[in-house]
């Protein structure tokens, strides 16, 4: 499939939303059209206010051949269409939500850092209790429902599906990383810290900061060797793990780490007291719902 954009325009909408007895105003919006038969990406803002981009589902190659060992086999992967943040979580939502942030670098546009895994997936719920969704996560045993409604943390399939946005190299520009300046905050151009978010260049499907500023956590339990395994629909991840995986390499990560390939993994501080470092931070993915899948088809 090859998706790159073609045209922009914008196509304001209003709606009201009310939740939990809150009146919540909603729903700028605006499309964009990328050159496919078949596939658009749509921009959107949910009622808690959050900027989401809707994926269609596709297929793409996985992993590399040419990286790092747990990077192989590169590998076929379908994806059902999903709807990702267009940034990673920023200091605001949690403000907005009263939710904890211990984000060692403040700014109300900064994406939180020094986040567990275990309090990523409770945001996620949290979202979707303001919205009005199902909540996907146990908040006892973080085992995830991916058939609720509601917001929930990546598959390390959707996060590089959502990062490569139809690319099949190692950086969304390319194979090596000479456009890396424009596109990501990293150890090259950070100024040992994190930055605002969308200050670099959006990706093909309009998505910004996959690569750099904070290391984003996925669902998935990390395995070195899960990419000889994997199944080709909708991977989900080994069943049990002591860590999880994190992608996309962070304001402090080498060239080499912010690509669309590099694996990370760290524990998510389920069942322990540790502290997440400076360079974690994560975006939610939800399911669509009937009437958003027909606008991506
Ligand atoms: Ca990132």
């Amino acid at each position: 499939m090859d998706l790159r954009r073609v045209t922009h325009h914008s196509v304001a909408a209003c709606c009201m939303v009310t939740v939990a007895g809150m009146a919540l105003t909603a729903c700028n919006e605006s499309s964009q059209s990328i050159a496919s038969t078949h596939a658009t990406a749509v921009d959107i803002t949910t009622p808690s206010g959050v900027q989401i981009v809707l994926i269609p589902a596709g297929e793409f190659w996985m992993g590399s051949d040419q990286g790092e060992a747990d990077a192989a086999p590169r590998h076929l992967i379908r994806v059902s269409p999903f709807a990702i943040d267009k940034f990673e979580a920023l200091q605001r939502e949690f403000e907005a939500l009263q939710m904890p942030d211990g984000s060692h670098f403040k700014g109300d546009d900064r994406p939180v850092e020094q986040i567990r895994w275990s309090d990523a997936a409770l945001f996620c719920n949290e979202r979707s209790r303001a919205e009005g969704l199902e909540t996907c996560y146990d908040e006892a045993t973080f085992a995830c429902n991916f058939e609720a409604s509601g917001y929930r943390l990546p598959t390390e399939a959707e996060w590089e599906y959502a990062a490569r946005a139809g690319t099949s190299t190692d950086y969304p520009f390319g194979n090596g990383p000479h456009k890396l300046q424009s596109h990501a905050c990293y150890a090259g151009n950070s100024a040992k810290q994190t930055s605002r978010a969308g200050q670099k260049k959006p990706n093909a499907w309009g998505l910004h900061d996959m690569l750099g500023n904070v290391a984003e956590w996925c669902h998935d339990v990390y395995s070195e060797t899960y990419f000889q395994e994997s199944p080709g629909v909708d991977p989900r991840g080994p069943a049990s793990g002591p860590q999880r995986v994190i992608r996309g390499g962070s304001w402090k990560s080498s060239e080499g780490a912010c690509s669309v390939i590099a694996r990370m993994a760290d524990v998510p501080g389920i069942a322990d007291a540790c502290f997440a470092q400076d360079t974690y931070g994560f975006r939610c993915v939800r399911r669509l719902s009937e009437e958003e899948r027909d606008r991506v088809e």
